[in-house]
């Protein structure tokens, strides 16, 4: 096992990163921008260094500063927690080829899911069921036509670089085709400095499902269930559940089942999370993180498995050590993102945390840097606590998630408690059928105050 790991990231997932290691008698080594020197990770770390300013650019992703704090502290390894470097397919090489081992996949893995086009070509040939589309790029209109007509419409074009919604155009009939697909193309080119686009039937009213899945390097291969993260408002997550309250048993255990056959046969290691749309009981494939997902405690909540210490071993070689029967689904979780926004326009308001307390008891769990006199900075992702719930049924769960929330305090700035309290409190969240169209309804329709 690794002696010391370096933890590339910041904010909450830095913190649960650094508990794993500590559970594991690894020492932790923190990287921080000039505007984080005070934050939670970097006070629990064994050491830590400042790598730049507070800009992302120059710190978090900031590959030369990275390596170099992990050689000068002896770091034999470096987690990239989500979003900042952990899909970049370069930075896994770099750090492997300074003998520093990446924990994640291999870099060949995430170059392969990170082109959209590659990942839908590579999937649907192992056996997984794909969105009907052009399957591959599409660039001229004549091209397009041909494509839309034999898909049918509606059809949804999307950037091979994308991922997230960014660069996506809806074309309802031909008549809309040749500007949508103009639009796309300048937005991909904009957002990813790479304007292929591809063609997909356009699902209208899906689920979003994802399925956790955990792989060693010696071929065992085990799925840890679904989450359904279908409430989102442009295209970030505000609430995620296990099990999907929209999916029956025989659906689940199909596509699990298909899910871990095509990880194991493409040779996959680490956790990883493969994205489906779940629409008139039929799964999509369409797209595959190879990182650790922000929601992943909800699948810990109900498996028992702690996914950090499992990234931590299997990185280091040592195989997975149970078998998919071991592994229990007990019950329902659910987790709130608590980001510090208005919780009615969504803009970010960052300050001084005034007061902190966080909620406890049975089956409640709360992932947090946050303390009294803390200052959220206005440079990066919003996210500032996260509410993981527990409970033997969904009924129990949210009886107990409104409990916790009304026990949080988070003085000082505003967040997103009050829309957590006003979704659970729902009909139609309460009842489990909604789709990824919900919450944006839910959200005019509170402020037209209907
Ligand atoms: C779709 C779709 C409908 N039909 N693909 C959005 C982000 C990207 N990762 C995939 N996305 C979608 N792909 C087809 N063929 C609708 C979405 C989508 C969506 C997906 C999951 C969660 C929220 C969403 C919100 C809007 C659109």
């Amino acid at each position: 096992m690794f002696e010391k790991v370096l933890i590339a990231n910041r904010g909450e997932i830095a913190l649960r990163i650094h508990r794993a290691c500590r559970e594991m008698g690894i020492k932790t080594v923190a990287i921080h921008s000039t505007v984080d020197a005070d934050a939670m990770h970097v006070r629990l770390a064994d050491e830590s260094v400042c790598i730049g300013p507070p800009a992302a650019q120059h710190s978090y992703l900031n590959i030369p500063a990275i390596i170099s704090a992990a050689e000068i502290t002896g770091a034999d390894a470096i987690h990239p927690g989500y979003g900042f470097l952990s899909e970049n397919a370069r930075f896994a090489s770099i750090v492997e080829e300074h003998g520093i081992a990446f924990i994640g996949p291999k870099p060949e893995h995430i170059r392969a899911m990170g082109d959209k086009v590659v990942a839908k070509a590579t999937m649907k040939k192992l056996g997984v069921p794909v969105t009907p589309g052009s399957d591959g790029p599409v660039s001229d209109s004549f091209t397009a036509r041909r494509e839309a007509e034999r898909i049918g419409y509606p059809v949804l074009i999307k950037a091979a670089a994308g991922g997230g919604g960014r660069g996506m155009r809806v074309a309802r009939a031909v008549s809309e085709l040749d500007s949508a697909l103009a639009q796309a193309r300048a937005e991909a080119g904009g957002a990813f400095g790479d304007d292929t686009v591809y063609l997909e039937k356009y699902l209208d009213r899906p689920r979003h499902i994802e399925i956790q899945i955990l792989a060693d390097s010696h071929g065992a291969v085990v799925h840890l269930g679904e989450r359904d993260c279908s409430l989102q408002r442009r295209h970030q997550k505000i609430l995620e559940e296990s099990p999907s309250p929209g999916l029956n048993a025989g659906d689940r255990a199909k596509i699990c089942g298909r899910v871990v056959e095509a990880i194991r046969q493409f040779g996959y290691r680490g956790v990883g999370t493969v994205e489906m749309l779940y629409q008139d009981g039929q799964f999509y494939f369409i797209e595959m993180n190879t990182r650790l997902q922000v929601e992943h405690p909800v699948t810990e909540a109900v498996t028992g498995i702690d996914l950090v210490r499992e990234q931590l071993r299997v990185a280091a070689g040592e195989t997975l050590g149970y078998r998919q029967e071991d592994i229990a689904f007990q019950g329902h979780a659910i987790e709130c993102r608590v980001n510090a926004e208005n919780p009615e326009t969504f803009a970010p308001a960052p300050g001084r945390i005034a007061e902190f307390h966080a909620p406890g008891g049975l089956g409640v769990r709360m992932d947090s840097g946050l303390y009294s006199g803390y200052r959220v900075p206005p440079n990066y992702d919003s996210l500032i606590a996260k509410l993981i719930v527990h409970g033997r049924t969904r009924n129990e769960c949210l009886m107990r998630l409104k409990r916790a929330l009304e026990e949080t305090v988070i003085g000082g700035v505003l967040t997103t408690i009050p829309l957590h309290q006003a979704v659970i409190a729902d009909p139609g969240f309460i009842d489990g059928a909604y789709d990824i169209r919900w919450l944006e309804s839910f959200v005019a329709r509170r402020r037209d105050g209907g």
